[in-house]
């Protein structure tokens, strides 16, 4: 993982072995990429949105019962389209030099979301970004900034490292006890899960593909906040109609074609003692929404 950066306006570009690090692994963490003072202003600036009820999504939260920590605090989803400083951070130019140095060619904006995750709350399970998005030809990649320290007391992200050379893999249910959503993909035989512990202002970029999601909030005291932000390559040409619309990194909006309907989707099969992926044509609804 990546040695500490020197704050704001200093300019970094990605040296090779960072992008071939990417290339074989999925995900790249860059330490401090954000200071920690902007790190804590973006803390305040959603905990008042929050506390002032702006943006809460409760929509697509599978919750237990009224003392569901993520009641209080639900997901802030796609605040970029009504909120300048979000705007900013999608658009931020160090995100886009990363961005680009990773995906080979400058990606298009489309999404952002705060999690709270407040203690006690539960996690994400596992998933891959682009059965959400569905960007083509090319992918889809996140940006994840750390506005608190996260460990795996308090739930931070967890990757299958590799797993983004993986086809899209059918959803299956998830335990709702552990996660706020309802589906997950299964976990190959072998596959490791592994934590990613993170300080203010790093930032872990990752492929569209790759199998990642969170463990609950086990502390009584500690939130995991988190900003996301997620984009598509530059070469896409199709995304899911959910992202509208689709900004490039100047502010300026991408005339785009959106679509609805899934795609072929990856099952798990075991054949003579060996598991095998084999395509199917996607089951059910195709993703709506956000992720
Ligand atoms: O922050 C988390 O717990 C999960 C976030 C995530 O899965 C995502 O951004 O795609």
């Amino acid at each position: 993982m990546d040695s500490p950066s020197a704050g704001r306006h200093n300019r970094r570009v990605l040296d090779a072995e960072q992008v071939l690090r990417y290339r074989e692994s999925g995900f790249l963490l860059v330490r401090r990429l954000f200071s920690a003072e902007e790190a804590e202003a973006y803390c305040s600036h959603y905990m008042d949105m929050n506390a002032r009820g702006i943006g809460a999504d409760r929509s697509d939260l599978a919750y237990r019962d009224e003392q569901d920590p993520l009641l209080r605090y639900p997901r802030i989803l796609q605040p970029h389209r009504w909120d300048r400083k979000s705007l900013e951070f999608l658009l931020d130019p160090r995100l886009r030099e990363i961005l680009t140095a990773l995906d080979g060619q400058e990606p298009l904006a489309v999404q952002t979301m705060f999690y709270f995750k407040p203690p006690g709350a539960r996690g994400q399970a596992i998933h891959q970004d682009n059965w959400y998005l569905r960007a083509r030809p090319g992918n889809c990649l996140a940006a994840w900034l750390a506005i608190d320290a996260c460990d795996r007391a308090n739930g931070c992200l967890q990757v299958v490292p590799g797993s983004h050379r993986l086809p899209l893999l059918c959803n299956v249910e998830s335990d709702t006890s552990v996660s706020f959503t309802g589906t997950q993909v299964p976990l190959p035989e072998g596959a490791e899960i592994v934590d990613v512990e993170m300080d203010p202002g790093d930032v872990l970029f990752f492929d569209g593909h790759l199998i990642h999601g969170s463990l609950p909030n086990s502390t009584p005291d500690r939130f995991r906040r988190s900003l996301i932000a997620h984009y598509i390559s530059g070469c896409a040409e199709q995304v899911a109609s959910y992202y509208e619309p689709v900004y490039r990194f100047d502010g300026s909006v991408v005339p785009f074609r959106f679509v609805d309907e899934g795609g072929p989707c990856g099952v798990l099969v075991t054949r003579d003692g060996r598991q095998e992926i084999e395509m199917v044509a996607s089951r059910g609804v195709m993703a709506e929404g956000p992720h």
